[in-house]
């Protein structure tokens, strides 16, 4: 049995911050939902009852990315209050100094890995999404429908907490009912966490009201809308639709949020469009508690194409490669 101190050893190596108390953020449908999509490659202690999660995607392709999560401890639950996402790199050795949180940006390429230090200063590079100064500050809410019953109105997707929610409002379960995120201006959006049903109190709860099996993500995408130079609206004047996406999302039948890459700039809506659901046991409305977009960051992008004032606090100038380092 002489391999188990080792076995020990690597796995404090590989959650050194995550020992005792803390560790109950994995219990939590945040960290649980980061994890089932992603590889968690640090987990550190931040201040103000805060976790940093650095994940990556899996594979051994080059350019792999990866982001990192701040989840806060609200009552029992953690919740991100923020994320970004490297498009083309991952954080790892993630360490926190105050809000400040640095890392080693690792780029994988075919012939191995080159790293590069990278600090995000709270309030200068980057601030939580509730905060003023986020990208996503300001954004509206929209749906198509809302129950009748108080409290589930459509802004509480959007409020950055996971125990107030929307419930559409048609007959029957709700399919094709739709929640919408408008962002006061284009936003670069990483990847978005759904957290899909009624999250408040007890699994009974949970259970007691409908909550998503599968959805659909549909952006509406503010470059891309129509041709300018032709004047031509092509949605319009053409009945096609240009500049949107639609990412697929499914849900497993538990207390969960999930995680789901959009990776696109000048994001000017997300839309959560209730596709099928799993039928609660006592109630026909669907429920969507928060949807948590993650900054979209790209470290290989010149400052000058991110010259808006808007997006500095969350575009930061120093992950930019010199020329030629590649
Ligand atoms: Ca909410």
């Amino acid at each position: 049995m002489k391999f188990v101190p080792l076995v020990l050893a690597l796995l404090l190596a590989v959650v050194p911050a995550a020992q005792g108390a803390d560790a109950d953020f994995k219990q939590s449908p945040a960290y649980e939902g980061l994890a089932a999509s992603y590889i968690v490659t640090s987990a550190t202690k931040g201040d103000d009852d805060t976790v940093v999660v650095g994940f990556k995607q899996s594979g051994e392709v080059a350019d792999l990315s990866g982001g990192f999560a701040i989840l806060k401890r609200e009552k029992d639950d953690w919740f991100p209050v923020y994320g970004c996402w490297f498009e083309g790199y991952y954080p790892s050795n993630v360490s926190v100094s105050g809000r400040d949180v640095s890392m080693k940006l690792v780029k994988t390429t075919l012939s191995g890995e080159n790293t590069k230090s990278l600090t995000l200063s709270y309030g200068k590079d980057y601030v939580y999404n509730r905060d003023s100064g986020s990208p996503f500050s300001g954004a509206k809410t929209a749906a198509s429908s809302t129950a009748a019953k108080g409290g589930a109105k459509p802004e509480h997707v959007f409020d950055g907490e996971p125990g107030t929610a929307w419930a559409e409002g048609a007959e029957g379960t709700g399919i094709d009912e739709w929640v919408a995120v408008q962002f006061a201006r284009p936003a670069n959006v990483g990847i978005v966490g759904i957290v899909p049903g009624l999250f408040i109190g007890k699994e009974k709860q949970w259970k007691d009201n409908n909550r998503l099996n599968r959805g659909e993500l549909k952006l509406d995408i503010a470059e891309e809308k129509g041709d300018v130079a032709s004047r031509i609206d092509f949605e319009k004047d053409l009945g096609l639709t240009i500049g949107g996406d639609t990412v697929e999302m499914t849900f497993p039948n538990r207390k969960s949020m999930r995680f789901f890459e959009v990776k696109r700039r000048g994001v000017k809506e997300v839309k959560v469009v209730i596709t099928s659901v799993y039928l609660g046991d006592k109630h026909d409305d669907t429920y969507i508690a928060e949807v948590v977009p993650f900054v979209l960051i790209t470290p290989d992008r010149k400052p000058a194409q991110d010259a808006k004032p808007d997006e500095k606090a969350a575009e930061p100038a120093k992950p930019v490669e010199k020329k030629g380092e590649n």
